[in-house]
């Protein structure tokens, strides 16, 4: 049974909010028996909908026979606790069911290690749960003190005590994903990140362009653990593309912390291919949505090509040349087909032609304030670093950078030579 409060957030119609739940409960093996909806300035701080709602909500149980409620928001301990006991049926929020379908999709260990980490996360606050639980069911006795409480205390340290251990191990993953990616780094191979709101054919497109077979289905967070492969571009350059996971609206904030290594892999790209499903009803906000998180990432200092995908469903007489020319778009955007193998020149064009502006490098000598650390960080990522030495006034770097980031140095631009500091 789905339950929504359309408190206009975000400009999403609160129809396709419901239909995205309904793709998300689908996708996590549940069968959707009904929805509801309540238009709210707020969700109600004690049980999400009202009062008067929660009782509709109730009447419904025995009509539709549901056994769990999904909660279109991510509801507060507190809201969780009074809905299952008002309902007496399983409640799952958003948050809940997202990463109950990270859990059923994540494959490698560091993918484990990460939905694990999020969920240990998202529970800690609300295993007061579990107490009310025993307690209704007449285990641990009366009153507050008792072994229930005993037993949330060894749970909460049992729950703190495993996250630490999975950080230690993360880290351990990241750092040898680090001396990899220093490795591909100086093979200088151009790497392409396929990005995009979850569903809109990013691993369909990566099968496409490299005739791999990288799992591709109609059910929200397919591809989870990040995945790449070699392309060939036409003028036998060869670039190495990255498929990830996918994006949605309200990312529950606990999945980016856990997945902000895989997430960051982005920022090692060179360029950007966002997928987009054109022929979506919330294209627009989806669209938002993911410009909104390479933000959040630090990536849209990228460039970026938007492949507007799915177009076959628009007929078969349209043509992605013709799209082009009716809707004026700039060269940032194609028009394809990942399913149907349309438009896929155009975009790999597209591609080695963005690279080769890209592949302009400037020599540069800069002396970096140490009040502007993010400039070197940008030398590291994206330009190639010959020297670098720490000064009291600065850090010293030599190297070469993307023409088009060459203004962010200006101001710093040096003569003093590495060999004189030493
Ligand atoms: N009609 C049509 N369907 C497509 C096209 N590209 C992908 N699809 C379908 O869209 C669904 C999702 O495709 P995926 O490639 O798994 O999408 P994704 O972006 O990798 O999604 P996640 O990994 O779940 O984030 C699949 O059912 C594809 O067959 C296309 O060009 N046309
Ligand atoms: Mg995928």
């Amino acid at each position: 049974m789905l339950v929504a409060v359309d408190w206009h957030k975000d400009g999403w119609d609160i129809s396709a909010a419901l239909e995205e739940l309904s793709l998300l409960a689908q996708t996590a093996s549940l069968e959707v028996v009904g929805s509801m909806s309540q238009s709210l300035r707020h969700p109600h701080q004690a049980h999400y909908v009202g009062s008067g709602k929660l009782e509709e909500l109730a009447a419904l149980k025995e009509e539709l026979s549901y056994s769990v409620v999904l909660v279109n928001d991510e509801l507060s301990p507190s809201q969780l606790r009074n809905m299952e006991k008002e309902l007496d049926v399983r409640v799952l929020d958003r948050t809940a069911l997202i990463l109950d379908i990270f859990a059923q999709h994540a494959r490698t260990s560091e993918g484990r290690l990460q939905v694990e980490l999020a969920q240990l996360e998202y529970r800690l606050p609300r295993l007061t749960r579990m107490w009310t639980h025993l307690s209704r069911q007449g285990v641990g006795g009366a009153g507050l003190r008792g072994p229930g409480e005993t037993q949330l205390e060894v749970d909460r340290r049992e729950s703190r005590r495993r996250i630490t251990w999975i950080k230690e191990q993360l880290s351990e993953v990241h750092r040898h994903r680090q001396l990899y990616r220093e490795q591909r780094q100086r093979q200088r191979m151009p790497v392409i990140a396929l990005v995009g709101y979850t569903n809109a054919g990013k691993s369909t497109l990566l099968n496409r362009l490299a005739d791999s077979d990288v799992i591709a289905r109609d059910e929200l967070f397919a591809t989870l653990d990040p995945t790449t492969r070699r392309v060939d571009l036409p003028g036998s350059q060869t670039i190495l593309m990255t498929d990830t996971v996918g994006f949605i609206n309200n990312l529950p904030t606990q999945l980016v912390a856990a997945f902000r290594a895989t997430l960051e892999e982005v920022l090692e790209a060179t360029l950007l291919v966002h997928v987009l499903d054109v022929t979506h009803p919330n294209a627009f906000q989806q669209a938002q949505t993911v410009h909104s998180i390479i933000e959040d990432l630090g990536a849209d200092d990228l460039p970026m090509i938007t492949a507007l995908n799915k177009v076959d469903r628009l007929g078969d007489d349209v043509s992605p040349e013709q799209l082009r020319e009716n809707m004026g778009l700039s060269e940032h955007y194609v028009p394809i087909s990942a399913h149907k193998g349309v438009g896929i020149d155009l975009l790999t064009d597209r591609i080695a032609g963005m690279l080769s502006e890209q592949g302009a490098f400037v020599d540069l000598q800069v002396l970096v304030p140490y009040t502007e650390t993010q400039l070197v960080d940008l030398f590291h990522r994206r330009g190639h670093v010959d020297d670098a030495i720490y000064r009291e006034d600065g850090t010293l770097i030599s190297g070469r950078i993307p023409k088009n980031l060459a203004a962010h140095f200006e101001p710093y631009k040096t003569t003093s030579s590495i060999g004189e500091s030493l």
